[in-house]
C-alpha cells in the first residue's frame, strides 16, 4: 500500500464546504426525478421553475484499497417534490458487508434504511447525531427541515456503491410533509 501523508480538512458545519475537496458532486432534480413517488410533480417543477439543486457532496479523494477511509460532507437543500422532502438517491454498498458512520453537522433530517430481506428502519438526525449504518442496510438521507441539512460520512474505501438496486426498486418508506410536519409513510410505488 502506498504511504499517504496525513492531512486535515477544514469543514464548514453549516454548508458542508471543505477547505480543499478532492471532488464536488451535485445532484439536481433531473438526475433523480423518477426516484420521487410523484414523478408528475417532479416534471412540473422541471418545466416551471427549472432544474433545482437537491444535494451537494464534497469529499476527499483516496485510493480504493483496503484500509483507506474516505469521508465527505453532504448538504441537502430544503424543499419538497410532491410533498416528499428533498433526499439523496440512496444506495446499498456494492460490498454489502461494509457499514458506514454519519455525523449530523447542521439542520435536521432522517436516515432511511432497509435490507434486502425486508427490514426497514428510519432514524431522525440532528446536529450532533452519530448514526451507524450497519452492513447490509441500504441508506438514504432526507432533509425534513426548513434550512440545509448537512452531515459528514465515513466509510471503507472498498465498500463501493450500488445505486441500481434502489433506482429499480426504491425504498419501502418515504418521508413526506403532512400538516406541515414530517411523516414516515409507505411508498405507494413499492411492490
Ligand atoms: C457514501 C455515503 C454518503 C453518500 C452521500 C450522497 O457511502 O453513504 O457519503 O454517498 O450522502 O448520497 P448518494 O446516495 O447519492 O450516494
Ligand atoms: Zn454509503
Amino acid at each position: 500500500m502506498p504511504l499517504i501523508a496525513p492531512f486535515v480538512t477544514e469543514v464548514d458545519f453549516s454548508t458542508g464546504v471543505m477547505s480543499a475537496p478532492g471532488y464536488v458532486l451535485q445532484r439536481r432534480l433531473s438526475d433523480m426525478a423518477a426516484m420521487y413517488a410523484d414523478e408528475a410533480a417532479a416534471s412540473r417543477i422541471l418545466a416551471g421553475e427549472g432544474d433545482r439543486l437537491i444535494y451537494e457532496v464534497q469529499g476527499v479523494e483516496l485510493p480504493v484499497e483496503e484500509g483507506q477511509i474516505p469521508h465527505c460532507t453532504t448538504r441537502i437543500t430544503p424543499g419538497q417534490v410532491g410533498g416528499e422532502y428533498h433526499m439523496t438517491k440512496g444506495h446499498y454498498h456494492a460490498r454489502r458487508e461494509q457499514g458506514e458512520v454519519y455525523f449530523g453537522l447542521s439542520g435536521r433530517g432522517y436516515l432511511v434504511m432497509q435490507t434486502e430481506s425486508g427490514e426497514t428502519d428510519v432514524r431522525e438526525m440532528v446536529a450532533g447525531s452519530a448514526a451507524y449504518v450497519p452492513p447490509y442496510w441500504a441508506h438514504r438521507t432526507v432533509n425534513a427541515g426548513n434550512g440545509d441539512f448537512v452531515f459528514f460520512s465515513v466509510w471503507e474505501a472498498r465498500a463501493g456503491h450500488d445505486y441500481g438496486t434502489i433506482e429499480r426498486d426504491g425504498f419501502r418508506k418515504l418521508v413526506v410533509m403532512r400538516d406541515g410536519q414530517p411523516a414516515v409513510v409507505d411508498n405507494p410505488k413499492y411492490d
